[in-house]
């Protein structure tokens, strides 16, 4: 199957890729930090001819309508700091949309399944803020109605939902074990998982439950590759590096990290040989890269953007900013359950990473679902230094440049939690403090007055604006 726009012509397996492997792997979520990471680990595993991934979209299903019209193929434009270098992806051997209910319990039920890869984004799991299943959610509400009503029917819309359809259609097929892997950035994210479809199950069919403990396996990752939305000038570079047309490709940066702890009952890809680590606890890495990588994005995205900067590239070029970012790791380094040298060294790898001037990654990107993202990246390290008998004010930053967003700062507010979050911050700086604090858990006099002035000095007009 080759499709043509004008005298360009589509990616085709026939013309740029390899035979589609026959479908082990189920994937949720077809975005570009998939693309650019578990499905380019299944690429490099020396065992891919034997893992094809058949993957589904989440919200939107367009993704699945274009890359099926390439054989699934898409390209991988690798953004290194001296240029890009293009490579075509095989490993989805189906693509699939979201709603397409019948096709995934299809899968599920073949013996030969062995796995299924999730990356849907932190609030794609729907947890309340006690990590529980949010059944106060109205999709959530409508998956188990759902689920109730009809356990083969399509109506359902979650990635919970969607878990517990499959894991029924497999345990009536009776085709034994199955890994389920979350590749987002949530702490311990194989037990948050289990967690939200152990309550999904209480609710549809507990007698599932039983099954699942005996046959699934829910194995923890870290996940790493700064991997920002596609562009049309990506779209274009292809066209000139390749002669092909490709509205697929993802641009990403060369550095890549997966670490992966758990059992893989019905085997898995050589993800090892492809540079994936495999360990038995997977926390110290897991904190290492939440708390450094994505703490100091958050910080960029809220403070940097109030200076009116655009990308990581640019933020992190401003004094200013590389000295925040500077304290915030300074706070959160000794916190890390890594030797120091290796805490070191990330940090100045990040620095590497985040001067890339060939990546364009959008601050308003990384700021969106604040929500899901403060109360792990940020959090955990005040309160650590809390414990450590320190108010620390770098840590505090971070929470007093999202508060100043919250109140309208810098980049806009596109969170699930908006107009709860909006309305705990109208009104003074200090009762709007006062209330964010209490929603992290943060109740405590002696951060208050601090993230208060810092709220104050970051909406102050041309205090922090860069000269330019
Ligand atoms: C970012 C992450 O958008 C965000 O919140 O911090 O997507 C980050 O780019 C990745 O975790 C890097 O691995």
């Amino acid at each position: 199957m080759s499709a043509e726009t004008g005298n360009v012509p589509r990616l085709s397996r026939a013309e740029h890729g390899r035979a589609a492997s026959p479908v082990r792997v189920v994937h949720l979520g077809l975005g570009n930090f998939f693309r650019a990471h578990a499905a380019w680990y299944t690429e490099h595993a020396p065992d891919a001819a034997e893992w094809g991934i058949a993957a589904f979209t989440g919200r939107s299903p367009d993704a699945a309508e274009s890359l099926g019209a390439q054989d699934g193929l898409y390209t991988l434009l690798v953004r290194a700091a001296d240029g890009p270098e293009p490579e075509v992806i095989s490993s989805l051997s189906a693509v699939h949309p979201g709603a397409d209910l019948a096709a995934l319990r299809d899968y599920f039920a073949r013996p030969e399944v062995a796995v299924v890869t999730i990356t849907v984004t932190e609030a794609g799991y729907r947890r309340a803020s006690d990590g529980s299943l949010d059944l106060d959610d109205e999709a959530v509400a409508a998956d188990i109605a759902a689920l109730r009503d009809d356990p083969a029917g399509d109506d359902v819309s979650t990635t919970p939902g969607r878990l517990v359809a499959g894991l029924l259609a497999r345990r009536d097929a009776d085709t034994g074990g199955i890994a389920i892997v979350p590749n987002d950035n949530v702490p311990d994210n194989g037990a948050m998982v289990a967690r939200v479809v152990g309550d999904l199950i209480a609710e549809v069919d507990p007698s599932l439950q039983e099954w699942v403990d005996a046959y699934v396996s829910f194995v923890t990752t870290m996940v790493d590759r700064i991997t920002p939305r596609t562009t049309d000038a990506d779209r274009s570079e292809v066209k000139t590096l390749r002669g092909v047309d490709d509205p697929e490709v993802v641009p990403t940066e060369p550095f890549s990290e997966w670490v992966l702890a758990g059992e893989f009952p019905g085997g898995r890809p050589a993800w090892d040989d492809a540079g994936a680590t495999v360990v038995d606890d997977v926390a110290p890495f897991e904190q290492r890269k939440l708390w450094l990588l994505n703490g100091s994005h958050s910080l960029m995205a809220y403070a940097a953007s109030i200076r009116g900067h655009e990308t990581v590239a640019d933020a992190i070029a401003d004094s200013q900013v590389r000295e925040w970012v500077e304290e915030w790791w300074d706070a959160a380094a000794p916190h890390v359950p890594l030797p120091e040298t290796d805490v070191t060294a990330y940090r100045k790898a990040l620095i590497e990473r985040y001067s890339n001037g060939n990546i364009r990654h959008l601050l308003a990107q990384i700021a969106a679902d604040g929500s899901q993202k403060i109360p792990i990246r940020a959090v955990p390290v005040i309160k650590a230094e809390l414990g450590a008998g320190r108010v620390s004010e770098g840590a505090l930053r971070l929470v007093s440049a999202w508060i100043a967003h919250l109140r309208g700062s810098g980049a806009p507010v596109t969170d699930p939690q908006a107009d709860l979050l909006q309305g705990l911050v109208t009104g003074s700086v200090d009762n709007g403090v006062d209330r964010v604090l209490e929603w992290l858990g943060l109740k405590d006099g002696q951060l208050r007055d601090v993230v208060v002035q810092q709220v104050t000095d970051l909406e102050a007009p041309g205090a922090t604006k860069e000269e330019k």
